[in-house]
């Protein structure tokens, strides 16, 4: 009896997996692998079932033989161990992203013989509606808001891209990559204050107000499904914090990252060179404590941001209060710096993980850009934060094409650098 082996995600069965089952079994025994949570994270949609719900799902389709689980997106781990005659699979996998990994399974085969059969897409309303059902589950503020502690547990770093508006959180969304035989995306949105405010033509001083900030993150959510990260400056006063923290909780946002400053806010990357106040350990304390006696689920985190490399306070200064901000009940610790060396950050996570090895740290290497996200994962980070990337690539391709026009009177010579026409009006889907 020849075996045939298939790989599924999903969280619903329908007819397009019965068409593949029903293929598969046409050759052989059917294997179906379930793609463990771990490796669907890394390139498709989080999953809303995990992956011992799924096996049992997969278990009672009509004519399947046994389920197994696969960690390697590639396969590597399945084809050599179980060495199937032959691999099913939509045909939706020859184009791209995911044909990184058609054309790795192809290697694998061809070492012993085994065949590739793809078999044609099932692409009907019901499919459609099925996935759109899938997708807008996980933007419900109970699913989404609890997935950013759910992938600290799942994934050595958590990578976090900016968007400051709906097109941005698109990018975020769906940018999918395939490098060194892997595919790749990010996990989690942050809503920066500098690049809100940026957007806005303001400076980043807590002048954009919580109600146009909220604003931006629902513009975000409304077309986005991953979870979001809020900066949330200062917090602002205590009193005022704690409905920023029911508003955003809510909402379905995932964490809020307050600073210990105090008094006017300016960008931290400005560093000592402008006039900003560190609050004092038990005024921020106090903060924290009085956001998370505010919360009303386990999922919403109040992550504390700490300034004191920053203001050259000293690295005890930055421990300190780390640890006292975790005593306040922070969920995770922020470090920040503006060094372009990584040394003081990676000190400062080495110095922290000694005496406390579970409250998430995260980092924002805007400034020592060059560290990579093993490098952090090995120090002990959780989360890495991209802060102000998008806005910082946009500014000067829009500021170039505007001046090519006016040099030129006229738009032909600057479209050449621009997103056909075609393109932009096909780039947002409709329902
Ligand atoms: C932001 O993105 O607004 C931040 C990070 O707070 S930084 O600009 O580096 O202070
Ligand atoms: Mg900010």
């Amino acid at each position: 009896m020849k075996t045939v082996y298939t790989c599924f995600c999903t969280e619903v069965i329908h007819a397009g997996h019965l068409n593949i089952i029903e293929e598969a079994h046409k050759r052989g025994k059917v294997i179906v692998g379930c793609l463990s949570d771990k490796a669907l994270i890394r390139y498709n949609r989080f999953p809303t079932l995990d992956e011992n719900a799924r096996m049992e799902l997969y278990k009672k389709i009509d004519g399947v033989e046994e389920v197994v689980i696969q960690r390697d997106m590639m396969y590597d781990d399945v084809i050599p161990a179980l060495r199937p005659d032959f691999v099913v699979h939509g045909d939706n996998w020859k184009t791209g992203p995911e044909s990184a990994i058609r054309s790795h399974v192809e290697e694998l085969l061809k070492e012993y013989g085994g065949k590739l059969v793809d078999v044609r897409y099932t692409e009907n309303e019901e499919v459609r509606k099925i996935d759109m059902q899938l997708k807008e589950r996980l933007a419900m503020p109970e699913h989404r808001r609890r997935r950013l502690r759910a992938l600290i547990g799942m994934t050595p770093i958590v990578k976090v891209m900016e968007a400051h508006s709906g097109l941005t959180g698109l990018i975020v969304e769906k940018c999918v990559v395939e490098n060194e035989g892997k595919l790749d995306q990010f996990d989690a949105m942050w809503v920066s204050s500098l690049c809100d405010s940026t957007a806005k033509g303001k400076p980043d001083i807590e002048l954009v107000d919580m109600t146009s900030r909220f604003r931006t993150i629902d513009d975000i959510m409304e077309v986005t499904t991953k979870p979001v990260i809020f900066d949330g400056d200062t917090g602002g006063l205590t009193e005022h914090f704690v409905y920023t923290v029911r508003t955003l909780e809510r909402m379905g946002v995932s964490a809020v990252i307050i600073e210990d400053k105090t008094g006017l806010k300016k960008n931290s990357l400005f560093g000592t060179e402008v006039e900003q106040t560190q609050a004092s350990i038990e005024e921020f304390s106090a903060k924290i404590a009085a956001g998370k006696a505010a919360c009303l689920t386990k999922d919403f985190m109040i992550i504390a941001r700490i300034e004191s490399l920053i203001l050259e306070k000293g690295m005890d200064d930055a421990l300190a209060r780390a640890r006292a901000f975790v005593g306040a009940g922070a969920d995770g610790i922020m470090i920040h710096s503006r060094k372009k060396d990584p040394g003081e950050i990676l000190e400062f996570c080495d110095l922290f993980r000694q005496s406390d090895k579970t409250t998430p740290l995260v980092v924002v290497p805007s400034s020592f850009n060059t560290v990579t996200e093993d490098e952090l994962a090995s120090h002990g980070v959780n989360v890495v934060i991209y802060a102000n990337q998008l806005t910082r690539a946009a500014f000067p391709a829009m500021k170039k094409t505007a001046e090519t026009i006016l040099k030129c009177h006229r738009a032909k010579e600057a479209d050449d650098m621009l997103m056909p026409i075609n393109e932009i009006i096909t780039l947002i889907d409709e329902l």
